[in-house]
């Protein structure tokens, strides 16, 4: 498939709260690239089983989300933003970006969300666990998959600048 895109497609993961919504969006308003929100477009096409109120989570129905994606995917250029990347198909990404913060600063940033005292344990232990590195180790090429500071605002606007150098080099070679 990748012989087939004139963009990549780049995935942005991370426990929630690392800044992933931030990094796409800032990304997207600086490159051609689009930003595919899928807890957004779960939400909006009803990509779902139902809603979590323990979790305040919508519970991802993935067949469907991904017959969604599909398409889309195919013509590239999509920033994909969603805490996971295990699910999406190896041969779809050209980029597997996982977003790391401090656990304190994490701490902090969910509060400051209003999450429910279970979920902000949960989110820091995965974070301290690394869970999200992890996945995307096991489901991608170690070549694909880059971890990135996210502790404050100029280790995003280094991150952005790594993406537009990484983005003009896959143009060349494309
Ligand atoms: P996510 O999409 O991973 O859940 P977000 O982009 O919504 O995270 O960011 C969560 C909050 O943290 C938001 O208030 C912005 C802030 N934030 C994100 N990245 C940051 C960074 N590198 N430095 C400082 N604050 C950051």
């Amino acid at each position: 498939m990748s012989e087939a895109r004139k963009l990549p497609n780049i995935i942005i993961c991370g426990t929630p709260g690392t800044g992933k919504t931030t990094l796409a969006e800032q990304l997207a308003d600086a490159t051609e690239l689009e930003h595919v929100n899928i807890g957004t477009v779960v939400k909006e096409h009803s990509l779902h089983f139902g809603y979590d109120e323990k979790w305040q989570t919508y519970d991802v129905d993935e067949d469907k989300l991904m017959d969604y994606l599909e398409e889309r995917v195919k013509q590239g250029g999509c920033i994909i933003d969603w805490h996971t990347c295990d699910m999406f198909p190896e041969e779809w990404i050209d980029l597997v970006l996982v977003l790391r913060t401090d656990h304190s600063k994490l701490w902090e940033r969910l509060e400051g969300r209003k999450y429910p005292l279970h979920k902000i344990q949960e989110n820091n232990e995965a974070e301290i666990m690394q869970v999200c590195l992890d996945e995307a180790r096991e489901a991608f090429d170690e070549n694909v998959v880059i971890e990135l500071p996210s502790d404050s605002p100029s280790d995003m606007d280094s991150n952005i600048e790594r993406v537009l150098q990484w983005l003009e080099a896959w143009k060349k070679n494309h």
